[in-house]
């Protein structure tokens, strides 16, 4: 990585951002990616830049529904590639979910660029490349999706989304995790479980909750999906970035 010193008071918001520019020379990353960082980043500073108590628990929720998920898929796109590949293939393993590339700004090109990219992070199989699936009421390119991928899966994990494609999801009847800075964006809001948070630190954080509740019961991983309050978390949220207060306090 970058020649940043650990030091520096906004190391991890450097580091970040060395590796969305690395990501975008190695073509990864969409340039349209480099603005919705921007975007991220604004937010993340409003909230502190740490993950706050209610986007923890939206993480351990979001492990519970990956554990009794019969079909678990995590999508992955250029940013998220870019960022967290081998947290992604971590989190695969700890929950036995697929992986599938599925981007936004769709190209063969980037495609095979960044499930190479995964691959060389240990994933051993990478899904996306098929597209003989659709989810209804998007356009061509960003409808496309493995049948036996997405198109199968009844809960995707889907960080960094589009708020148009997170709605088609969900209307899909699929239980859909969204990982989103901003509390307030169509895909937060159209999640079953939103973590707001930044994909660094959420997704490391979903596998540690999976690994510590990898042998739990059914009916205890049930408990934690019922006593999750989707729209207390956004809540919350919005509470510490306008009053820039911890969560403890509201
Ligand atoms: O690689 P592609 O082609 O699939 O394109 C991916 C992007 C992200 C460019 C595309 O999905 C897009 O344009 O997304 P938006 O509409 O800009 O939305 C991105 C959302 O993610 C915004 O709400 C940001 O606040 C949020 N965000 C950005 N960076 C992070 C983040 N959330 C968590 N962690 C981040 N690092």
């Amino acid at each position: 990585d970058a020649d940043i010193p650990e030091s520096h008071p906004r190391y991890e918001s450097l580091l970040t951002r060395h590796r969305i520019e690395a990501g975008v020379e190695d073509g990864i990353t969409s340039r349209q990616g480099l603005i919705a960082q921007g975007r991220g980043e604004a937010f993340d500073y409003l909230l502190g830049e740490r993950t706050l108590p209610s986007a923890d628990g939206a993480a351990r929720a979001a492990a519970a529904h990956l554990l009794l998920a019969d079909h678990p898929v995590l999508s992955v796109n250029g940013n998220v590639a870019a960022l967290v590949p081998g947290e992604v293939v971590d989190l695969a393993e700890a929950t036995g979910a697929d992986i599938e590339v599925n981007l936004f700004n769709r190209t063969a090109e980037r495609m095979e660029r960044i499930a190479d990219h995964l691959r060389e992070h240990g994933a051993s199989e990478v899904k996306g490349l098929t597209a003989d699936g659709r989810i209804p009421g998007l356009d061509h390119e960003r409808a496309k999706v493995d049948a036996d991928g997405i198109g199968d899966a009844d809960v995707v994990l889907v960080p960094l989304e589009d708020g148009d494609r997170a709605e088609a999801l969900g209307e899909l009847g699929k239980v859909e995790v969204v990982i989103d800075l901003n509390p307030m964006s169509r895909s937060a809001r159209a999640a079953d479980v939103p973590i707001v948070d930044n994909v660094i630190r959420a997704v490391p954080a979903i596998t540690e909750h999976a690994r510590e509740l990898v042998d739990a019961d059914r009916e205890t991983l049930e408990g934690i999906v019922a006593d999750f309050d989707a729209d207390e978390t956004l809540a919350a949220a919005e509470r510490a970035i306008r009053e820039g207060s911890d969560e403890a306090e509201a």
